[in-house]
């Protein structure tokens, strides 16, 4: 590993003693293949532990597991601990916390005022009603903020991925009302597992671990001079809230959910059985800088 002529070679492989090409990709590239080997040389990887890998990678690919493989290793949650340690650098802590977006968003889901009913009706689950104030830090609603929900069907599946579900379906956008407020009607969401025949959960199975994620419900929540936030609630009581093979969970963005059987509380909802409640209030954090105001760019479904 320690040889001139490995030296050379990562060199010539990261293109370091040529003129084209980016700077920023040579570096990492370089460190990448430099630490392989080193993984290689340190572990005495067979070749037959190499060649499983590679095609492991093709696979991975084919099957478009590989952003639902990171989270899985603990990548996203990494990223997070990464931009939590930034914002306390700049001052920028406090409020809501982030926890990881997922690779389920789908762009362009339906904007209303204050209420939306999120699911089509076709799946016979638990309504539920998911509401919530958005404020500044110091409990100064918020109206008019973009609060973007998504969350999957009794099958713990997500429309546009899983071609049975309706378009858009479990997916919203709710500009908040002159109070702050927002307000969905939609069906309990059941867990998330990954594919049983997927490449994510080969490897999760080598590793002695699930695949399993508790019931949860994604957010974007963005209004203009305040930081963006990218999170996620947890519902207490599943067997997987403190168990999730994506590390999403954080204490404060577990939420109850509370069946409520009044009648007059149902009423209020124009809904006539009982029903249960999530109520999720959150808190978003002044920025002035346009770069903390937007999502991080990744690629996402039907995102221009
Ligand atoms: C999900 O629904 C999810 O939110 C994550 C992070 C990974 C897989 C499925
Ligand atoms: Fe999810």
């Amino acid at each position: 590993m320690h040889t001139q002529e490995v030296k050379e070679l990562l060199e010539k492989v990261a293109g370091l003693n040529q003129t084209g090409g980016n700077e920023r990709v040579k570096t990492i590239v370089h460190r990448v293949m430099h630490d392989v080997f080193q993984i290689i040389e340190d572990l005495d990887i067979t070749p037959e532990e190499f060649w499983n890998a590679v095609y492991y990678i093709n696979d991975l690919g084919k099957n478009g597991e590989a952003a639902l493989l990171a989270p899985g290793l603990g990548m996203d949650k990494y990223l997070d601990i990464r931009m939590d340690a930034e914002d306390e650098q700049a001052g920028l802590a406090g409020g809501t916390p982030r926890t990881i977006e997922g690779p389920l968003y789908v762009a362009g889901a339906p904007v209303s005022e204050g209420f939306a009913r999120m699911d089509d009706g076709t799946q016979d689950g638990e309504t539920m009603i998911l509401t919530g104030v958005v404020t500044d830090e110091n409990g100064k609603p918020l109206p008019n903020t973009l609060v973007e929900i998504w969350h999957a069907d009794l099958k713990g599946g997500y429309s546009y991925f899983d071609k049975s579900q309706s378009e858009y379906n479990l997916r919203r956008s709710i500009l908040t009302d002159a109070e702050g407020r927002y307000t969905a009607q939609s069906i309990i969401p059941s867990g998330y597992g990954c594919p049983p025949e997927g490449s994510t959960q080969a490897l999760l199975n080598q590793l002695g671990r699930h695949g399993r994620r508790p019931a949860h419900i994604h957010y974007f929540v963005s209004q203009p001079g305040y930081k963006h936030l990218t999170t996620q609630i947890n519902l207490a009581g599943d067997e997987y809230t403190y168990d999730d093979f994506a590390f999403a969970t954080r204490e404060e963005l577990v939420c109850d959910a509370v069946r409520i059987e009044d009648a007059a509380a149902a009423e209020q909802y124009g809904l006539n059985k009982p029903f249960t409640k999530v109520e999720f209030n959150i808190q978003l954090v002044v920025s002035d800088k346009p770069e903390h105001q937007q999502r991080h760019e990744r690629k996402r479904a039907l995102e221009a």
